[in-house]
């Protein structure tokens, strides 16, 4: 199937509306304020059937300089323009500005109908048609066949129907691949049915009872109930396709201007970074210009700031920054067009080559570079591993293929087979937990080093501990500590670093493959040191506070305190608490004592009574009876202490 657009450009009153009744029998200004003011003021939409049965969408634009931002939002996506210029009048301002838009939005296909030839003679048909030509040269349509019609008499209508095919037929276009996007351009309630919206696919595409998302938005998700193309019901639409759609779960108030339909849930963006062009106006902008910024049938004011050039005429190409002033989802080679902030002059227009940059404050000379290298890479690739991995570069941090794919508006498929059959370039990717995780093999490798840095340095910091940090503490120092993505990444590498035999794994922990636990001889010291101090609290079960003084008089840091206490419990010597702990000598008295007085009293014992049996603090009762409990060895039912079989058993030992 063909899945083209052609669109109408030109003039007002030159006669676009009448030809594309005469080519397809629609009359596209159906409105009443179009029917008595005479122009088009909304978008007209049609489709012509061709005579291999299949068919092409037709949009009608306004002519009127007034309605610039509906010819631009019916302009984007049609693939054929169909220049009108009526015989009588010749080229006209709107002729020009509509020929430099849709060249911008990077239509390069056309056909011109030179209109209205039943009001002029012969020799004014030859004047028009030369001065066609004239104008013509240059531009992206210069070899497009010039067509005489007269909408009125029908003459030449046959033989223009017979150009769109020679130039539809000439068209070998797969359907744009990728993700789903399409503009929305009209909304109504359909009595019966309920919202249908319609709208030019631009990308990838869609089937009835899919779940899309409508953005800018809160991940708003509608359901397709019903899908029409070119008028009639089809199952599936895609890239080059008019189409109107029923959708389920959307009132009127979830819909604006400039709102699309998505498969991904694509982020907003209020900066981006492009290349842009100006038109041939006697205009000059800035460092600092404003403009209303248009793409699709999203407007909004927006700030310029040239970063290569100071100022901008005629012709001129430069890198640009553009703050918008409100948000829109936009992705990299999307178009657009800048009009003069009173809206009477299109000064130009561009394609983004960066919906995530940073705000370039200074325009340093390696910005500019950066910039231009993205630029060329984004606009002038066609490799999609070249720009898979610049994304990746920039990014300098682990992403998911999810977002690399609405970035780069190709699906996960498409990115994944590229990575796999460039295997040896700059891109690596690893698999986990159900997710494809990508990353620059450079940014990768410091990842790396860093990890393998940072486990060393627990280690010089704790040479007693045979175990290392885990994968938490590990994202956590690599600034992880709450990315999903780079944890999930963190995890992975670790992985890869232990099957390439540099670290292994240690009671859930990692540590250096060649690390050797240290105990000199001044360690072993103050190791039992803290051994006996903690035994001489006794009952008296001490705090970090208490012990710490005494620890430093030895010239033992807190930190190393703790470590040596991490030590101990490893070694069994000591039982830890969340902040406390006892020596195991001591909770073996009480252990003992309990044990031996429980196995008497029938009734059991309450805490009240535990505490005078070993003369101990609250607090150490209150732990012991965890530990004890914990340990299965009793019980504690309301108020009383009881012993288990388990208990029973121990004391008989
Ligand atoms: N005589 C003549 N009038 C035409 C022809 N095409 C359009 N018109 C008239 O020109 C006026 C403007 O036409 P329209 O299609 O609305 O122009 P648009 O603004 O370019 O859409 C209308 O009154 C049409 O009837 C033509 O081929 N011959
Ligand atoms: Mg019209």
């Amino acid at each position: 199937m063909k899945h083209l657009i052609i669109g109408t450009a030109g003039h007002v009153d030159h006669g676009k509306t009448a030809l594309i009744k005469a080519l397809t029998g629609i009359d596209c200004d159906t409105h009443k304020e179009e029917k008595d003011r005479g122009i088009t003021i909304n978008l007209g939409f049609s489709h012509l059937d061709l005579p291999d049965g299949e068919s092409i969408g037709i949009v009608d634009v306004p002519g009127h300089k007034d309605f610039i931002k509906t010819m631009v939002a019916g302009a984007h996506g049609i693939d054929i323009v169909m220049l009108v210029i009526a015989a009588d009048s010749g080229i006209m301002p709107q002729t020009r500005e509509h020929l430099r838009i849709v060249e911008m939005l990077g239509v390069n296909k056309g056909i011109v109908a030179l209109t209205k030839t039943d009001l002029v003679d012969e020799e004014m048909l030859e004047l028009a048609k030369l001065e066609v030509l004239e104008f013509l040269e240059g531009s992206v349509i210069e070899d497009a066949p010039v067509i005489e019609v007269s909408s009125i008499t029908g003459d030449g209508i046959d033989e223009l129907r017979n150009e769109i095919y020679k130039l539809v037929s000439s068209i070998d276009r797969q359907a744009k691949s990728g993700n789903f996007r399409m503009y929305i351009d009209r909304i109504f309630n359909v009595k019966g049915i309920g919202f249908v919206v319609t709208g030019t696919v631009i990308n990838g595409d869609v089937k009835i009872g899919k779940e899309v998302f409508l953005l800018p938005g809160k991940s708003k998700k509608v359901k397709i109930r019903g899908i029409e193309r070119h008028g009639k019901a089809v199952d599936k639409v895609s890239a080059g396709d008019r189409s109107a759609m029923n959708l389920a779960g959307i009132k009127p108030e979830d819909f604006k201007r400039g709102m699309i339909l998505s498969d991904k849930p694509l982020e907003e963006t209020s900066m981006i970074d492009a290349s842009i062009t100006m038109f041939d106006n006697d205009i000059r902008i800035g460092t600092w210009s404003n403009a209303i910024f248009y793409s699709g049938t999203f407007e909004c004011m927006a700030r310029i700031h040239l970063l290569d050039k100071d100022t901008l005429s005629q012709g001129e190409t430069a890198i640009v920054q553009i703050h918008l002033d409100s948000p829109a989802v936009l992705i990299n080679k999307d178009s657009f067009i800048l009009r003069n902030t009173s809206s009477d002059l299109s000064i130009g227009g561009g394609s983004i080559i960066d919906t995530t940059p940073l705000h370039h404050k200074k325009r340093t000379v390696k910005l500019i570079e950066n910039t231009k290298a993205l630029a060329d890479a984004i606009l002038h690739s066609d490799s999609l591993y070249d720009l898979a991995a610049i994304e990746l570069k920039k990014e300098s941090h682990p992403m998911l293929l999810d977002k690399l794919s609405s970035m780069l508006d190709k699906s996960g498929d498409e990115i994944m087979r590229e990575i796999r059959e460039n295997d040896r370039q700059g891109i690596l990717h690893y698999d986990i937990a159900g997710k494809h995780i990508l990353i620059d093999k450079n940014i990768d490798e410091d990842y790396r080093y860093k990890v393998i840095e940072e486990i060393g340095t627990w280690h010089k910091k704790y040479p007693i501990f045979a175990h290392g940090l885990n994968d938490k503490e590990l994202s956590g120092k690599l600034g992880y500590a709450s990315k999903q993505v780079g944890q999930l990444y963190i995890s992975a590498l670790l992985k890869k670093i232990q099957n390439e035999g540099k670290i292994i794994s240690i009671n859930e922990t990692w540590a250096l493959a060649d690390h050797k636990v240290k105990i000199d001889s001044r360690t072993r010291e103050q190791i039992d040191w803290v051994d006996e101090e903690l035994e001489r609290f006794g009952m008296e079960k001490p705090s970090m506070a208490n012990l710490e003084p005494f620890a430093l008089n030895r010239n033992i840091t807190r930190d190393q305190l703790k470590a040596i206490l991490v030590f101990l419990s490893k070694e069994n010597k000591v039982y830890l608490f969340d902040q406390d702990f006892i020596h195991a000598n001591i909770a073996g008295q009480a252990r003992e004592l309990l044990l031996a007085d429980l196995i008497k009293k029938d009734r059991g014992v309450n805490e009240k009574e535990f505490r005078e049996l070993i003369q101990g603090t609250k607090k150490i009762v209150q732990l012991l009876l965890a530990l004890f409990i914990k340990e299965g060895i009793v019980t504690k039912e309301t108020f009383y202490i009881h012993i288990t079989e388990k208990g029973k058993k121990l004391l008989n030992n």
